[in-house]
């Protein structure tokens, strides 16, 4: 039964603040870090509770705010796969959040136990880890409480990447078994994909040294090992590696940044060479964005859309050199941000799926594939091969030299690539494989097919849960009327296309807008900023145009 007199010392310490409603969103709770106590407590209890009904398996528990800014703050729970948590405990998560007090959230605890028929006296283990946040330390401790109260076993992984802490839930809850996913450590992480790195890419010419924009954050500590660990083979040269200056992270440099304001890093001006490839990965290293400069100076973007035409079509010609490709189909997963360029040449060579924002959606998506290659447009991806695929890959006699050094090079890829999560520094490993087997260059991969010029707005509106969705979020169905009012402006713009959502990681509205020419994306952008703006009566001073 539960230790009632632990949990209530415990949670006492961690009270919920009034008026507050916690909701667990598109990537777990996330908010200001300095309210998120009592939240972290009870994800702690939580994840205990999982782990219990899981008969046992380690649940993972990140404690970050990836993209966001820096006083912000968060916690997402993983699953034993090394997956984001099942939708359906999202509410459960929610639930618990907002009991209002001790007793409260004692009782809510008491009778989801009871509804999910949890058997306490099974063994319960968390692993957990946090990115570089000044908040991070006290939340923690928090979280700790959390698991203490409910009698799990805790094992801190300290700071680093989200995607290292999901590997390292899939890797011990794999030991020993056929399935081992690697060495539970980072070191093992490290080590595991930078072996299958150095495979591929043995015997061809050296890559030019690679810029990584670390957006100050914890893929700083990452990619200096990564560094290491591969050495001569890719030059990496982490820049934004300020992890401890205040305020430095995430500002005005990291995927988002430069996603969004499609602009080099001001910080990287003077170091990027016409020619030379860099990278941007996002606070917690689970976003990658590329870009280059052109002879004439320009900023170009390669974004997850071209992320995943650049790996799709190197995977499929693999298969076919493998003579594997009438067993084994790939096929993508796009969200609506994705660029209609890149949605265009994909879905003309390959099956093509758009499901709402959020990893989680896309992964499930991409898991009935037999290799699902999935990305946002905020670089956010990863391929998933599936358990079947991966037999065949095993089991496959190639008949030819050539389709056998096709087939390690599958098999080699399925190492390289995270297959947990989004995985920035992974997804740039698999990335330079790419271009070094087909020799391009920034310039050449860009040239794969053309984006429509686009723009993204923020919209501050008083309560953004009044919007809702449908077609993957590509409609509004709420406030009644304006789908209409955005179609009718959409219509008068060439090859327009406009959607709006509202965040699940920050307290704004998202307007997303493309046209065949840049002059038209934008305004159509700001018009539909504007639409929305006025609808919810937001303050006339922070009307966006
Ligand atoms: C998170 C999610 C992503 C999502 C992004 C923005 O990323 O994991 O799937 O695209 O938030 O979501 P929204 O538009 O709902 O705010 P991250 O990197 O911040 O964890």
């Amino acid at each position: 039964s539960l230790q009632v007199d632990l949990i209530k010392q415990l949670s006492d310490l961690h009270p919920k603040p009034e008026h507050i409603h916690f909701q667990y969103g598109t990537a777990g709770f996330r908010t200001l870090g300095s309210v998120l106590d009592s939240v972290m407590f009870r994800v702690g209890v939580l994840a205990g509770l999982r782990s219990k009904r899981l008969d046992g398996k380690t649940i993972g528990v990140m404690v970050t705010a990836s993209h966001n800014p820096e006083p912000d703050n968060g916690v997402k729970l993983v699953d034993p796969r090394g997956e984001m948590l099942e939708n359906s405990w999202e509410v459960h998560a929610t639930t618990l959040a907002n009991a209002p007090t001790s007793e409260a959230f004692i009782e809510a605890v008491d009778a989801f136990v009871k509804t999910m028929r949890i058997d306490l006296s099974k063994p319960a283990k968390v692993v957990y880890a946090r990115d570089t946040r000044p908040s991070g330390p006290a939340l923690v401790a928090a979280l700790e409480d959390g698991i203490k109260a409910i009698g799990a076993e805790g094992r801190d992984a300290g700071v680093t990447s989200t995607p290292v802490l999901h590997y390292l839930v899939r890797a011990i809850n794999t030991k020993g078994t056929k399935d081992a996913y690697g060495e539970d450590s980072e070191e093992g992480y490290l080590e595991k994909l930078s072996a299958a790195y150095k495979k591929l890419v043995a015997g061809k010419a050296a890559s030019p040294p690679l810029l990584v924009d670390c957006a100050n954050g914890v893929g700083a500590q990452v990619a200096y090992k990564f560094a290491e660990y591969i050495g001569d083979t890719l030059q990496l040269i982490p820049v934004n590696t300020a992890t401890t200056t205040p305020g430095a992270l995430n500002n005005g440099c990291g995927a988002d940044f430069v996603k969004t304001s499609q602009k080099l890093p001001p910080s990287l001006a003077s170091t990027l060479k016409p020619g030379q490839r860099a990278c941007s990965l996002d606070g917690d290293a689970d976003r990658l964005i590329y870009f280059y400069l052109d002879g004439r100076g320009q900023f170009h973007m390669l974004d997850g859309d071209k992320i995943a035409a650049l790996v799709a079509a190197f995977i499929v010609e693999l298969t076919k050199a493998a003579g594997i490709d009438d067993q084994i189909k790939v096929g993508i997963v796009q969200t609506a941000y994705a660029n209609g360029g890149s949605t265009k040449y994909l879905s003309e060579r390959l099956p093509v799926k758009c499901v709402p924002t959020g990893v989680k959606h896309l992964h499930h998506a991409a898991e009935k594939y037999d290799v699902g290659v999935y990305f946002e447009a905020n670089g956010h991806g990863t391929v998933l091969f599936s358990p079947e695929s991966l037999d065949k890959l095993a089991q496959h006699q190639p008949s030819t030299p050539a389709q056998s050094t096709a087939l390690n090079h599958i098999i080699n890829l399925t190492n390289v690539i995270n297959q947990t999560v989004g995985d920035a520094l992974s997804d740039m490993l698999l990335v330079e494989v790419v271009l070094a087997h087909k020799s391009y260059s920034g310039e050449e991969w860009d040239s794969l097919y053309v984006d429509l010029p686009n723009r993204l707005v923020k919209v501050v509106v008083a309560d953004r849960n009044i919007f809702k969705t449908e077609d993957a979020e590509r409609r509004l169905v709420s406030p009644p009327g304006l789908q209409v009012k955005i179609d009718e402006l959409v219509r008068r713009y060439e090859g327009g296309r406009a959607f709006v959502r509202p965040s699940g990681t920050e307290d704004v509205v998202r307007v997303y807008a493309e046209a065949t020419l840049r002059t038209q994306a934008d305004e159509l952008a700001y018009r539909v900023a504007g639409l929305v703006y006025d609808e919810t009566g937001g303050d006339p001073a922070r009307r966006p145009i």
